[in-house]
């Protein structure tokens, strides 16, 4: 069920029809049609021509992801009554903690940072293992458009046109063995580049470390991400290549990926390690299972000001859960937070 438009170009935001604000209703943000329609989730078909909304320039990215854009590209500007996040916001309130603890200073200081040449080591319980160029690595797959809510634990959140794909293409392709049983993800340390890593303050053990259970990580919601807004990341965004699981809280979406183990026990991950009362290993965003310190129940969706804070309700699952709640069924979400 593609819906197939004329061009993405011969349309602007002031034509999206009601119509197709209910087609792509049931094809992005959440819904049980996603599971109907399988890993199929193309760009929307509707709206804004690729990089003509708020300030999004066009792609400088290189050949090789260019010739794997899809042809409909982040043309929607409002998913389900929800407004996508200006490419501003997404790009100017982030955590990246390598960079600096401030909301502005992974757009500060991380436009530095080489992402270019970028290889990925897949490693552990794996048929095969290897070290991989990132045009590589990416070689075999169609990038794919996914316009998800991204809700940061700090109750905070956005939506966002990311383009990846998903997960469980690679996980079949490096052939786990039978003893992996979680997918360990680590990103880059550089301590020249990434302020955030030389400062004697920091709390964090790098790299920074996240990980999933295999069957998470095949869910058709995972994806890795190589770009957003129709064009390649942002730096602070977690260029070249992030992970991406819109159902768990941001920190479990590791940034700037270096390394990705299948393992066979739970990986030790970086914000479990740090404040293991604070957040689990799951961190499935749920409403009912406050933070010790504030609660879950609600969220500020960017853009938020004093004047207008724009709260709405947190979703289970953030949304997805006729996607994912299956995976956590029998457990205790109390327990595994
Ligand atoms: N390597 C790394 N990845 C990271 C983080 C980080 O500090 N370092 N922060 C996480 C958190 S807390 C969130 S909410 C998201 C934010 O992603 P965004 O800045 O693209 O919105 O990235 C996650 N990935
Ligand atoms: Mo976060």
């Amino acid at each position: 069920m593609l819906i197939k438009m004329s061009r993405p170009s011969d349309c602007n935001e002031s034509q999206v029809t009601p119509e197709a604000l209910y087609l792509s209703r049931r094809r992005v943000l959440g819904g049980a049609v996603l599971a109907g329609a399988g890993a199929l989730l193309p760009g929307l078909a509707m709206g804004a021509a690729p990089g003509a909304y708020d300030g999004v320039a066009p792609s400088a990215a290189p050949g090789w992801f260019r010739q794997k854009l899809p042809d409909t590209r982040w043309q929607a500007v409002t998913v389900q009554g929800e407004s996508i996040t200006p490419f501003n916001d997404a790009t100017h309130y982030n955590n990246y903690y390598e960079f600096g603890t401030d909301k502005g200073d992974p757009a500060r200081y991380a436009g530095s940072l080489p992402t270019e040449p970028w290889s990925v080591v897949v490693d552990g319980e794996v048929g095969k293992p290897g070290k991989y160029a990132l045009e590589d690595f990416m070689k075999p797959y169609q990038l794919e458009e996914r316009i998800y809510r991204l809700r940061c634990v700090e109750a905070w959140s956005m939506v966002i046109p990311w383009l990846g794909f998903p997960l469980s293409a690679l996980l079949k392709q490096v052939e786990p063995t039978s003893k992996a049983k979680y997918i360990r993800f680590e990103t880059l340390v550089d301590r020249e580049h990434m302020p955030g890593q030389r400062s004697g303050f920091a709390l964090i053990n790098w790299p920074y470390v996240e990980g999933l259970r295999m069957d998470e990580a095949m869910n058709p919601l995972a994806i890795l991400a190589v770009g957003m807004y129709g064009r390649e990341l942002a730096n602070q965004n977690g260029a070249p290549l992030r992970l991406i699981v819109p159902w768990k809280y941001g920190f479990k979406g590791v940034k700037s990926i270096v390394r990705i183990t299948l393992v066979e026990q739970q990986p030790a991950t970086t914000w479990q390690q740090i404040a293991p009362s604070e957040y689990g290993f799951y961190a499935n965003v749920n409403p009912t299972v406050d933070h010790p310190r504030w609660t879950q129940a609600r969220e500020r969706r960017l853009p938020s000001s004093l004047f207008s804070p724009n709260v709405r309700e947190t979703l289970m699952f953030n949304g997805y859960a006729d996607e994912v709640a299956s995976l956590y069924s029998g457990m205790d979400l109390r327990v595994n937070y």
